[in-house]
This record gives C-alpha cells, sequence and structure tokens, in this order.
C-alpha cells in the first residue's frame, strides 16, 4: 500500500474522534450503479467528479507575457518574475493596478458549468507569493489583494466564485504555492527579490513554515474549500518533515479537504514514497497506464495551445487554442485510466475567460450532457493499453454485472464494435444517445456489438455493454504492430510505450506523441520481424520554429540513427524524414525514441514511423 491511501485511511480513522459528523459528500449513485468503496469518504466526491477547471489568475495576468524591458520577448506567463528577472520592487506595481473590472463569479462558474466541470480550483497564491485575497497574514508583507484597487473597493474574487460555483454544485478549490518568490522568509530567496534582501529579515525555514500554515489555515477558514492543490514542492528548503507537518495541520482543521500529492516531495506523476497527499497530478501529460483501483490521480492540462498557464498574449488566436476534439481526447483517456481531468484557463487582468476558449469548453459539455455518464461516476476501462478505435470506462451494478462503456472516436467502418479480449458474456447493448438495444454476441474470445447501419460517419458516441459478473483485472488487447503485404510496418504513436511525460494525443491520422518536454523523454516500439533484413526507417514529424534542429534519435540493439528535425510550422502538422537504414534481426525487435539536443520546449511531435523494406 503506498503512503498516498495509508494517509487517507489514518486521517479517515481520525474523524469520529472529531466529533463531527462528516457531511454526506458522495452523491448516492444512480438507480442500478452500486457504490465504490475502494476510495476513501472524502474522495468520494473527486473520484466521480472527473473533469475540473483550473484557473491561473494573478499578478502575472497584467503583463501577460511580454517581458518588461525587452517588449519582443513575450514567451512569459506566471512565472513571470522568475524569467523576465524582474526586480520584485517593480513587480510588486502590478499589485496597485490590479483592478479586474470585468470579473463577473457568475459568468466563470457557467462557463465551467457548461463546460459539464465538477470542481474548480484557482490561485490563491502562485509562485510570486501574492495572496489573490485579503489575507491578514500577507497583509504584514503587504502583499495581498488588499492592496489593489480592486480589493481597496471591498471585492474578494475567491469568496463571490465560492458562491458562483456552490450554487451550481460545483465543488470550491484552491491553489497554494509553497515555493515563495517573494516571502523573505523562504529559504531559496532569489537574487532578484531586492524586497527581502533590503527588509533585513533572513530566510528561515521554519518561520516560513508557520507563515505558510497561517496562510492556508486562513484560507481553509475564510473558504472551506473541498481541496488544496500545492505545488513547487521541489527546491531542497521544503523536506518531506515540512510537508507532514502542513498535512497533519489541515487535518486538523478540515480531515475533508482533499489534499494533493505535491504537499510532499518526489515525483509527483508516479506512485513515490515520499508523497503524501491523496492522489497523484501529472502535469501536461498523461500517463500510459492508470494507478490501480483507489489510487486518484489527475492530469493538469493547459488548453492554451503554447501550454502557459497564466495568460499570454500569444494564446490570443483561437486557432491555437486546444480544440474541442482534443479536450474530449483527453477527458476520454483519463476516464479510461481512472483518472481525472483539471483543464487550465487563464484569464485576462481585466477579469475575463478568454473568449476563444468558450466555445470549445461548451462543446465538451454539451457532448456531456448526452453522454456524461460514460464518464460522470465511471471507473478505469478495461483495458490497460489503450485499443485504437476509442477508449472503455465501467461502472460496477448492484446487481454484480458490469457496465462497460465504449467511447467510440468514429463508427467503424464494418459496423461492428470488438471489445477484444472481453469474454464476460453480453447481456444488454445500447447506444447512450438513444435507440432500440443492439445485438451483442462473444466471438473469437470477445464481445461484438453490431451497430445501426445509420451510424456510419459518425464520431464521438458511446455504446453501454453490460456483461455478466466482474471483468478481469487484465484482458487482452494486442497491439503489436504487424507488417502489410508489402512487408511495411507502421509503427503508429499508440503501438509505443513512453516514458517520463511523452503521451499519446490526437486521434487516427493525427494521432502523434506529444509532451516531450524532458530530455528523458522516450517511446518503445516492439515488434516481430519474419526474417533479418534492412529496413528503411521513415518518421513523421513536426516541430514549431523554436525546436528547429533539434536532434532525435531513434535506437535498436547497438544501432543509432540520428535525425535532424526542420520545423514544419505546427507540433501536429506532420512532415515524413528519412531517418537512414536499420539492420534487424529475424524475431522480436525494438526501436527507442530519445532526444540529444533539445531546442525549443520540445524536439518535435512524433507521428507514425514507417519500417520500408529495402529491396
Ligand atoms: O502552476 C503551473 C505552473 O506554473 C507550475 N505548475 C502548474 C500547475 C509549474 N511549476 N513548475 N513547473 C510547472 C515546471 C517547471 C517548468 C519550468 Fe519554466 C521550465 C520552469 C522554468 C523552466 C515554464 C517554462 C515555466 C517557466 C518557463
Amino acid at each position: 500500500m503506498t503512503t498516498l491511501h495509508h494517509i487517507s485511511i489514518a486521517a479517515l480513522a481520525l474523524m469520529p474522534l472529531l466529533g463531527t459528523a462528516p457531511p454526506c459528500n458522495a452523491a448516492p449513485p444512480p438507480g442500478d450503479i452500486a457504490p465504490d468503496t475502494t476510495f476513501p469518504e472524502r474522495m468520494r466526491w473527486f473520484a466521480d467528479a472527473k473533469s475540473g477547471m483550473f484557473i491561473h489568475w494573478g499578478l502575472y495576468s497584467i503583463p501577460a507575457g511580454v517581458h518588461w524591458n525587452n517588449p519582443a520577448d513575450k514567451g512569459h506567463a506566471e512565472w513571470y518574475v522568475e524569467t523576465t528577472k524582474m526586480p520584485m520592487s517593480e513587480y510588486e506595481k502590478f499589485a496597485d493596478q490590479f483592478n479586474p473590472l470585468k470579473f463577473d463569479a457568475e459568468k466563470w462558474a457557467q462557463i465551467a458549468q457548461d463546460a459539464g466541470m465538477k470542481y474548480l480550483c484557482i490561485t490563491s497564491m502562485h509562485h510570486d507569493g501574492f495572496a489573490m485575497f485579503p489575507s491578514k497574514v500577507s497583509d504584514r508583507d503587504n502583499w495581498s489583494l488588499s492592496r489593489t484597487p480592486f480589493g481597496k473597493a471591498g471585492r474578494d474574487p475567491l469568496m463571490e466564485l465560492k458562491k458562483a460555483c456552490e450554487k451550481r454544485g460545483i465543488k470550491f478549490c484552491l491553489y497554494h504555492t509553497i515555493m515563495d518568490w517573494h516571502s523573505p522568509l523562504y529559504g531559496a530567496r532569489r537574487p532578484t527579490n531586492d524586497v527581502a534582501n533590503n527588509s533585513g529579515i533572513q530566510p528561515d525555514t521554519n518561520k516560513f513554515q508557520e507563515y505558510l500554515e497561517a496562510s492556508v489555515l486562513e484560507e481553509i477558514e475564510r473558504y472551506h474549500p473541498a481541496m488544496l492543490w500545492f505545488d513547487g514542492n521541489w527546491e531542497g528548503c521544503w523536506t518531506l518533515e515540512n510537508g507532514k507537518h502542513l498535512e497533519a495541520a489541515i487535518r486538523k482543521a478540515d480531515p475533508l479537504v482533499i489534499i494533493n500529492n505535491r504537499v510532499g516531495k518526489g515525483n509527483h506523476a508516479k506512485l513515490d514514497k515520499n508523497m503524501l497527499g491523496d492522489y497523484l497530478t501529472p502535469e501536461q501529460q498523461i500517463p500510459a497506464q492508470g494507478f490501480g483501483k483507489g489510487v486518484a490521480f489527475e492530469a493538469c492540462m493547459t488548453m492554451s495551445g503554447h501550454n502557459y498557464w497564466g495568460i499570454n498574449k500569444a494564446d490570443f488566436d483561437a486557432k491555437s487554442v486546444k480544440s474541442q476534439q482534443t479536450l474530449m481526447n483527453f477527458l476520454f483517456d483519463l476516464s479510461a485510466k481512472g483518472g481525472n481531468m483539471l483543464l487550465n484557463v487563464g484569464p485576462t487582468a481585466e477579469g475575463e475567460i478568454p473568449d476563444f476558449c468558450v466555445p470549445n469548453l461548451k462543446g465538451m459539455g454539451d457532448w456531456l450532457k448526452v453522454n456524461g455518464q460514460a464518464i460522470y461516476g465511471s471507473r478505469a476501462g478495461i483495458y490497460s493499453r489503450q485499443p485504437a478505435w476509442g477508449r472503455t470506462t465501467t461502472k460496477r451494478l448492484q446487481n454484480g454485472n458490469t457496465r462497460v462503456y465504449a467511447i467510440l472516436f468514429e463508427a467503424p467502418k464494418d459496423g461492428v464494435l470488438n471489445l477484444e479480449g472481453l469474454t464476460n458474456t453480453p447481456v444488454k447493448a445500447t447506444l447512450l444517445d438513444g435507440g432500440a438495444p443492439l445485438a451483442a454476441q462473444s466471438k473469437d474470445g470477445g464481445v461484438l456489438v453490431t451497430l445501426p447501419a445509420t451510424l456510419a460517419g459518425k464520431k464521438n458516441f458511446v455504446v453501454a455493454v453490460d456483461v455478466a459478473g466482474e471483468v478481469a483485472a487484465e484482458v487482452a488487447l494486442d497491439l503489436t504492430p504487424k507488417a502489410d503485404k508489402d512487408g511495411v510496418f507502421a509503427l503508429r504513436p499508440r503501438h509505443a510505450a513512453t516514458e517520463n511525460g511523452m503521451a499519446l494525443q490526437g486521434e487516427g491520422d493525427a494521432e502523434n506523441l506529444g509532451f516531450w518536454t524532458s530530455k528523458a523523454g522516450t517511446a518503445t516500439w516492439t515488434f516481430t520481424t519474419p526474417a533479418a533484413r534492412s529496413y528503411k526507417l521513415e518518421v513523421a514529424c513536426g516541430a514549431e520554429n523554436a525546436s528547429d534542429g533539434s536532434v532525435i534519435e531513434f535506437v535498436s540493439g547497438n544501432q543509432v540513427l540520428p535525425l535532424t528535425i526542420k520545423a514544419t510550422g505546427g507540433w501536429e502538422k506532420m512532415t515524413t524524414l528519412q531517418a537512414g537504414t536499420l539492420k534487424l534481426p529475424a524475431g522480436e525487435n525494438k526501436i527507442v525514441a530519445r532526444a540529444k539536443t533539445v531546442n525549443g520546449i520540445a524536439p518535435c511531435n512524433l507521428g507514425t514511423l514507417r519500417l520500408v523494406p529495402v529491396k
């Protein structure tokens, strides 16, 4: 058992001692759905919610990415004060300007609700240490909303937002930084923090802990957040002991607050012995697989096409924002793996969620109105690696059977949904958007469902298939690439096993491996060749301008083929490059893609690799 789960149970056991009967957080499951008891009580709503809105909003929203000393450099966002090396005394002046008169909490909460989101998490304090509420603790350093024109006019946007959310049944949650570029007490003070340097106060990790806990407890008292999302835990001045102390303080104040794992240390996207809190938090990546029953996770993803969290002027371009289909694919993929999606928007300094985000969010919400039962309250699907045709999720039924939701990206050409490897007997199959029951039968070691011809060309629809009993933990799905009649292997992105952040995105011909933002990221293909022979390796890849000249490598045994990337004008705009020739022995082979020289934020996105036999 992981620390993660362990802590949750320990805190649960404390609840009766505190004498406060926890409010029943989890809505009873509808109709024939059985309740899931694998999660601790406070996690129930979270495990069922599946989709939340993340909001990064703060003083950094004022410059919106444009460098103070070099207006041509527009590549900044919520890390502004750090990445532009702006003296803190200058950055502080943004506080005297912050006056988001267009802020309308009802509008924001409505956008979240219309997107089908069940929780909302906003930055109460990002790494700049600025409290986005009238904080008594931060007022000691004159570093809270109280200092701004908006605060002076008596506005409290977090309270307004909390009320607007709760009116709509949306859980209100807060993001709170650990790393603090402003506090004079913070252990890893920046040289650019002239305000602290001139204060005569020395960094002091004990006093910082007191300050941080006071700040968090003030938030709990004022806003009663359903969840606290910590971040910035990686610097050396934050230890596991610090994390344990903070976590205990929160549990004591309110045992029902969910806490993300970044309160501790270690890798936040893997089960890690130094991790604390309730759930894992992969960032800008969807893990290849979930983490098993009773382990919750949530991938936070930006809506920004440039992967910014805070608003950046380059985002004001409806073309670059992630499409409705991409957002839905994130949600399908995460639900299939048993995780949540926390999807970020960066509102403007005037207080508006940019217009270009809204239709894509709303489109996803409209889909969920019809098909939401495949997502909300669902648990991981039947496959641990994902099929090409779509994703699955499951729910246990009260009668002991299992409902498998098959989310199809597109109607299959042969009109048959093949739940390969599923050996349970089908009981019933229906389309979530209506129509007569469908014929389902067990055949060739799987379940086949015959779809009506009228579905031809239809996208993103769900077939609910009830099968007898419980589905086995491992349902076999053969993803090994096979050669075509000319002996050509198409190694598709979905065939790859990915490590260290690279993740599958896009669908059909547009599918690709992205998020190659760590040099440690790799993708590995395994396949079997009929005889020893040489193959030309053709690589489809796409790259933004800044990545031009990056070098990636394809490794097979002791052969290494380097490939220099040419910019294509977009991550998902693929061209085919020739990587050279590989001599492969008969039998099982592996090809590993790795990064050698990275220009820009990633070398490229990878599309399909083709191995063409040399005549
Ligand atoms: O709040 C959002 C990010 O600001 C924060 N977590 C999410 C939820 C975050 N902190 N660190 N990181 C993400 C990863 C660090 C990325 C960095 Fe960079 C690369 C820091 C410096 C180089 C990104 C690019 C930020 C500045 C430049």
